[in-house]
């Protein structure tokens, strides 16, 4: 690794209490991290604590200190959900403890991949004692992830073995991977506190993404947004801020009482807050007894603490040693994305008993659970990222889903996301309504079939309408998301299926068939219109003359208003559309003649009574042929 490219390694402290992590991390870094007057009076670690260690080659070891009193695991569990690898610390002088076998645990629930063991307060026990301990410690791990992991003695006293120590944590993090580029910054927050003259700073290690100074950020879940003002890493102020570092925020305007420890800093509208999340839910082997469904539980990932219920898919209770599927139903919206892992403690009393992996934060909500859950999950599971990306797009149905909402739920960043959907719209196996906007293509095939069914049962109902309301349409069709409705209208249109015309919408096999009968009525009804001029009857005297009952709802009727052949002029009054032409024609003379008439005088001139004269002439402004002065109408200009 060149100096050219910084890296950060998070390691954090594991182990029982009064082992002497503390002392072991102020050794090796210079740094006192209890930093609470209750700490230094008490001589317990009772919150986080921050150290580092600054590494040749442009490495930067972060620690992050941790309470071993059991009373403050909740305090460890904050801190060790960002780390990369655990220095897990056992005094000599008295070897493997519940919390040394609970951190371990939750390491291990945590998926931190490596880390070493410092035998520590060497100082304290003879040379055999040592060596009794160290094979005790060794059998202790040999199932975990620590199996075969360096054991150095050290003392924080003497200092003995601290050079050591140190050459094997810095080959550790030699060797753990960089972390990826392609992910938006995420930073859940362990502190909050207020710097006089700047405001409120949030602190955290950053876990993925970066962060710059003048960046808009959003606090999750709160919904509330801040512009970063300053940013500090290790008390210096930087421009920017990367994975792995821990991060000091400080943002701008917001209110100290606002923010608390479990809100995620991220960008506006990238992350998900949910109140159901579904993942895999491992019982830890020696947990005291089986895991009831529905059983209520302290969820924690990042930093947060939630109180839950979870719910196991496919038994009613989880025996210890073994994994399900789990539903947690949380009492507080959570932030997380799939993948993390998280740690499940009992509610009383208050132990870890186990944990797992997030597979969806913002799960879809099954009519049916049991088995379309489970295969749903499985699918996440243990899917490419392809068959992951494909299976949201599924489960979002008819509605599709915007691409922001799907970048929150899927495993992956942004650039690759993209870069999946091509290759599944390549493949068809995902359509994109717009560039933002996405379908499965079995949920647009069913949303076709139902637009289709609906159509032709529609024209079956009223062969004698044009068409379907696209509304009325739409609402047949589940209430269609507006834009993927109007994409699969003109994909219906654009094949040839359909035929949109202004609001309606008909197969395009459809026509309008009279029967003679029905023509005959119909011509008679215009006729009656046509003669009628100026005077005409009201729809229901019309259909009296022709000899039918019914009104202007009539399917007969509405032939003629669909045609164009009868113009509404106004509420149940319509007029035949050349008897319209003949009195425009007529009053544009008129007012050609006069410049500006009264109600009295289109009266007069077409020989009809004021209920006529009235609404024609607010028809004719309405057309803009006529304008309006008070009472009086001139001819409008062009
Ligand atoms: N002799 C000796 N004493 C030590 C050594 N390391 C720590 N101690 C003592 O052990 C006690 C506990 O040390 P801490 O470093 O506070 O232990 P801790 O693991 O951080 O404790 P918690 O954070 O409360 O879990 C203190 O009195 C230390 O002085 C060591 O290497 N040798
Ligand atoms: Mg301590």
């Amino acid at each position: 690794m060149s100096d050219a490219t910084p890296k950060h390694v998070v390691v954090g402290t594991a182990g029982h209490i009064d082992h002497g992590k503390t002392s072991l991390v102020k050794a090796l870094t210079g740094i006192d991290t209890d930093r609470l007057p209750e700490e230094k009076a008490r001589g317990i670690t009772i919150d986080l604590g921050f150290a580092f260690l600054e590494e040749p080659g442009g490495l930067t070891i972060e620690i992050v200190d941790v309470p071993g009193h059991e009373r403050f695991v909740k305090n460890m569990l904050a801190g060790v959900g960002g780390i990369d690898l655990a220095m897990l610390v056992i005094a000599a002088d008295e070897g493997v403890m519940p919390q040394t076998r609970e951190h371990l645990a939750i390491c291990s629930l945590l998926h931190i991949k490596a880390g070493l063991i410092a035998l520590t307060k060497a100082d304290l026990v003879e040379p055999d004692w040592l060596e009794l301990v160290r094979e005790d410690v060794a059998g202790a791990v040999r199932d975990t992830f620590l199996a075969g992991a360096p054991i150095l003695s050290v003392s924080a006293k003497t200092g003995q073995g601290l050079d050591e120590l140190r050459a094997a944590l810095h080959a550790l993090a030699q060797a753990v991977p960089e972390r990826g580029t392609d992910q938006l910054p995420r930073l859940p927050i362990d502190r909050v506190f207020t710097v006089k003259g700047f405001g409120t700073v949030v602190t955290g290690t950053l876990t993925a993404g970066a962060l710059g100074v003048d960046d808009r950020v959003e606090v999750f879940p709160r919904k509330t947004e801040a512009k970063i003002r300053g940013l500090q890493t290790h008390g210096h102020p930087v421009t920017s801020a990367r994975a792995g570092q821990r991060t000091a925020v400080n943002l701008q305007g917001l209110e100290r009482a606002a923010i608390a420890r479990g809100d995620v800093v991220g960008l506006p509208g990238t992350l998900v807050p949910s109140l159901l999340v579904d993942g895999t839910l491992e019982l830890l082997k020696d947990a005291a007894r089986p895991l009831r469904s529905r059983a209520r539980v302290r969820f924690h990932v990042g930093t947060s603490e939630i109180m839950a219920r979870a719910l196991l898919l496919d038994r009613a209770e989880l025996a210890p040693g073994e994994t399900s599927f789990a539903r947690f139903r949380l009492e507080a919206p959570l932030v997380a994305r799939p993948g993390d892992r998280f740690v499940v403690r009992s509610y009383s009393p208050v132990v870890t008993i186990g944990g797992g992996t997030l597979l969806d934060v913002d799960p879809p909500r099954f009519k049916r659970k049991g088995p379309a859950l489970v295969a749903h999950l499985t699918l996440l599971q243990t899917g490419n990222s392809e068959a992951v990306l494909e299976e949201h797009v599924r489960h979002v149905g008819a509605a599709g889903v915007r691409l922001s909402t799907l970048a929150g739920r899927v495993p992956f960043g942004p650039a690759q996301l993209r870069s999946l959907l091509d290759a599944l719209q390549e493949a068809g196996r995902v359509i994109a309504v717009d560039r933002d906007w996405f379908i499965h293509p079995e949920s647009f095939a069913r949303l076709r079939t139902l637009v289709v069914e609906a159509l032709t049962a529609f024209h079956r109902a009223s062969p004698l309408k044009p068409g379907m309301s696209r509304e009325e349409l739409r609402s047949r069709a589940g209430g269609a998301d507006e834009r993927v409705f109007a994409f699969l209208l003109s994909a219906l249109g654009a094949e040839g299926t359909v035929k949109t015309e202004r609001d309606k919408v008909r197969l395009t096999s459809h026509e309008v068939r009279l029967t003679p009968d029905q023509q005959r009525i119909i011509d008679r009804l215009e006729d009656d219109f046509l003669r009628a001029e100026a005077a005409p009857p009201s729809a229901q005297e019309a259909m009296g003359r022709a000899g039918l009952s019914g009104d202007e709802e009539h399917e007969l009727f509405q032939v003629l208003v669909q045609a164009g052949k009868l113009v509404r002029v106004k509420e149940s009054l319509f007029f035949h559309a050349r008897a319209l032409d003949t009195i425009q024609t007529k009053l544009v003379a008129l007012l050609r003649e006069r410049k500006e008439i009264g109600p009295a005088d289109i009266k007069d001139l077409l020989g009809i009574s004021r209920k006529y004269a009235i609404p024609l002439l607010e028809f004719f402004d309405q057309r803009r042929v006529t304008a309006r002065v008070g009472e009086r109408r001139i001819l409008r200009a062009g």
